[in-house]
């Protein structure tokens, strides 16, 4: 990472101060040029809300935003806070920030060489990427459910079906509008090359989103995504997320684990709308 490492100590769950004297002007301009690029690209892409809760915490592309002006904007908004973290966290402590309303974000930011892609989540990806929707009360319920959910889901050894519904909703979910299909998964809207490749490309699978199909699915990690899942608004998610999952799991241990590109017979592609329907 470009930014040096930070002073402070980290704290037992994992997140530490924001270390804002850490981020080098060359940090400060990654921030800029990813944050100008997807704006432009995110234009008639992302869903309405994505857009309504990047305008209403006020992140500017001047530079990387502090974590609790950020904070105090959506907690106002949503209960929920940002607690900076150096990186992927164990699931437990990333379930129980979820459970408890707080989104753990990587404090660092890429290098200039790895515009294009990085594995791991940097503070673009989280706070571009995934705060903006927790502005929006609905799908900031999701989380936090989603989150509670991860705990009892660890105690049942199912995290692997959960993971499947955070990767295909969170990071790389699409939703239906009447203009068209917009994305709203974080994965997507911090990424250049899929924020265009998930709606116009003829080549990924779209389905519409059923849980136990989602749970099925296995995912890539290094690529786009083979299939993509479509939902119709945010409450059919909270709906989903609501019934407790161990018979659900039960189902789930009976079925094969489905590849990322896998049709079953029957199944109903959703057409690639761009624009007027
Ligand atoms: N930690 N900081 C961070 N961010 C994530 O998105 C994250 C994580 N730990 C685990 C994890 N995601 C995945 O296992 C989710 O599917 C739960
Ligand atoms: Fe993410």
């Amino acid at each position: 990472m470009a930014s040096q490492a930070p002073g402070g100590s980290l704290r037992d769950d994992h997140t530490r101060d924001q270390p804002v004297a850490a981020y080098t002007t060359q940090d400060h301009a990654t921030w800029r040029h990813l944050f100008e690029r997807q704006g432009e690209l995110l234009r008639g892409r992302a869903c309405e809300e994505f857009l309504d809760g990047l305008h209403g915490l006020g992140i500017a592309a001047g530079g990387i935003p502090d974590f609790e002006r950020l904070s105090d904007v959506l907690e106002a908004a949503t209960r929920w806070r940002i607690v900076a973290v150096d990186g992927l966290v164990p699931d437990l402590i990333f379930f129980r920030h979820l459970a408890n309303r707080r989104f753990p974000v990587t404090w660092w930011i890429r290098r200039p060489e790895q515009l294009d892609y990085l594995q791991e989540p940097d503070v673009f990806h989280d706070i571009y990427g995934h705060v903006p929707l927790l502005m929006n009360p609905v799908f900031a319920d999701y989380m936090q459910a989603y989150g509670e959910g991860g705990l009892k889901a660890a105690d049942l050894g199912a995290l692997t079906y959960l993971a499947r519904l955070y990767w295909y909703t969170v990071e790389f979910g699409l939703i239906r509008r009447p203009e068209g299909l917009r994305i709203y998964g974080s994965g997507i809207l911090s990424s250049k090359g899929e924020s265009i490749y998930c709606l116009e490309s003829p080549l990924p699978n779209r389905l519409p989103f059923d849980l136990l199909r989602v749970m099925q699915t296995d995912y890539r990690i290094d690529d786009f995504q083979s299939t993509y899942f479509v939902i119709e608004d945010f409450q059919q998610l909270f709906e989903a997320t609501r019934p407790d999952f161990t018979p659900y799991y039960q189902e789930l241990r009976g079925r094969p684990k489905l590849k990322p590109d896998a049709i079953l017979p029957g199944e109903r592609i959703v057409e690639r709308t761009l624009g007027a329907s």
